[in-house]
């Protein structure tokens, strides 16, 4: 049996939801100038929005004037937490103003004063690949140190004043993705390893920075890390191979061991020295570090991947895409994600063994080409099916390995963004948004078959699957 605290929910990014990308005061981050793409067909950054372009964030499915409904509709499946991201710039614009939106905190109190009032505790990103663009335009990005004070001041800002509203917290998402989507990630341009490293440094170090104001701020804080789930199985039993792979998964989970630990580990530091690159430490960071670890870790899990001795981290294109190797054994969604339900209990139990803290899954789903039955429904089975698969390893991982796992959230729990390739047409949700790939339709939203199920699969604490 799951802990009858278990917190069942969904989740969303504002960026891949809310819309209304210039109202309330809000201001352009970079996720605004990004076009959208198609299955094979990458997304544009483009410095000045072309006229003849579309850009899916600007709408998205109008979270932003829907969040009543939508939450409504959250708490009819029964939701007990929902994981959602603060905009940046609705609270600070530019990343640098002086003083906060008041339109944008208004926004967000009324967000969590709907979540609360179906008893949904919200978990909450604090930037969700987001960066204000005024932030790279004006700074150049998280390479510049000032990027650190300017994020710890919107986030002890939101964390002071929703202090009462929000227990969880949850610092940079995927941070460990800065690797390979630079722009989304620190609003880098030119995506040196130096570059990459300098960057990333810098998030670790105004993470750790927002953990220390936080335990001021509030002891009832949970304060958690979001590491993109790249769980990796070697590419054959050469020991190159299984090396190869060791190395490659460690390189993603080395973003967790500094916000676990409170340290750069030796094999980081001596690739840094063998490559020469020379982190732009400042006295006192070691300290800050150390005392701002994390109390739990969150993270996304879609697919395993392989690796091995020819998986070079530093050039994977795309933090979702093929390290090179694809598992034929497994089956593969429609936009070729691999499909491995046992793979939730390897990572769920490799994180817990390496740092013997508190996890909470806050990213995982099946992203589809959903369509209509004649029935005028959506008899989305093969969602039912890739859950329930999940939810059996995760529950084994629970009562069989004694994992300690606080919640888990269905990502895109209503059909919204792609992140990676900008369409409304991989939808995830229980519930069906009418948006297409050009932002065109009722923005209706419908409850599909995986809605009925999921409900039943909370209200019986993940018992009737
Ligand atoms: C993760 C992001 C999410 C979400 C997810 C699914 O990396 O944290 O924002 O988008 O990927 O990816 P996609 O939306 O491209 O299917």
């Amino acid at each position: 049996m799951l802990p009858k605290e278990f917190l069942w929910g969904g989740a969303t990014a504002a960026n891949q939801c809310e819309g209304a990308y210039l109202e309330g005061g809000k201001k352009m981050n970079v996720t605004d100038i990004i076009t959208s793409g198609k299955h094979n067909v990458p997304r544009r950054i483009t410095p000045k929005l072309e006229s003849d372009a579309w850009y899916p964030n600007h709408t998205a499915i109008d979270f932003y004037h829907h969040y009543k409904e939508d939450i409504a509709l959250f708490a009819e499946m029964g939701f007990k937490s929902y994981r959602m991201s603060i905009a940046w710039t609705r609270i600070f614009p530019n990343g640098d103003d002086k003083l906060p939106n008041e339109e944008g905190l208004q926004f967000y109190d009324e967000v969590f004063d709907e979540c609360h009032k179906y008893g949904i505790e919200p978990v909450v990103t604090l930037l969700h690949y987001d960066t204000p663009l005024n932030i790279v335009d004006t700074y150049g990005g998280w390479t510049n140190r000032k990027v650190i004070d300017l994020f710890v001041t919107y986030a002890t800002t939101v964390l002071r004043h929703y202090a009462d509203k929000v227990k969880y917290w949850l610092l940079i998402n995927e941070i460990n993705c800065i690797e390979t989507v630079p722009w989304y990630s620190a609003g880098i341009k030119n995506a040196t390893r130096e570059n990459i490293a300098i960057a990333a440094y810098h998030q670790l170090i105004a993470c750790a920075k927002t953990v220390i104001a936080a335990r001021e701020i509030s002891l009832d804080f949970k304060m958690g890390m979001m590491y993109a789930g790249y769980f990796t199985y070697a590419n054959s039993k050469d020991p190159e191979d299984v090396w190869g792979n060791y190395a490659f998964q460690r390189n993603h989970l080395f973003y967790a061991d500094v916000q676990c630990r409170g340290y750069y580990p030796n094999y980081k530091l001596k690739e840094f020295e063998r490559d020469g690159i020379v982190l732009p430490t400042v006295k006192g960071d070691n300290e800050i570090l150390q005392n701002g670890t994390v109390d739990f870790i969150s993270f996304s899990y879609y697919f395993t991947k392989v690796a091995g001795k020819k998986t070079d981290f530093h050039n994977v294109t795309n933090c979702l895409s093929d390290t090179g190797y694809v598992n034929e054994l497994l089956p593969k969604s429609a936009w070729d994600w691999q499909i491995d339900a046992k793979g939730l209990r390897y990572a769920l139990n490799l994180l817990y063994d390496r740092y013997q803290k508190p996890l909470m899954i806050v990213e995982n789903g099946l992203g589809a080409n959903d369509q209509f039955s004649e029935d005028g429904m959506i008899h989305d089975d093969y969602r039912i099916d890739y859950l329930r698969n999940h939810f059996n390893e995760m529950k084994d991982a629970v009562t069989l390995d004694g994992v300690e796992l606080m919640g888990y959230h269905m990502w895109g729990c209503i059909d919204i963004i792609s992140f990676a390739t900008g369409e409304m047409s991989k939808r995830y949700g229980f519930i069906y948004v009418d948006v297409d790939d050009a932002g065109k339709g009722t923005y209706k939203r419908l409850r599909k078959d995986s809605f009925y199920w999921y409900q039943k699969c909370i209200a019986s604490n993940g018992e009737d699957l």
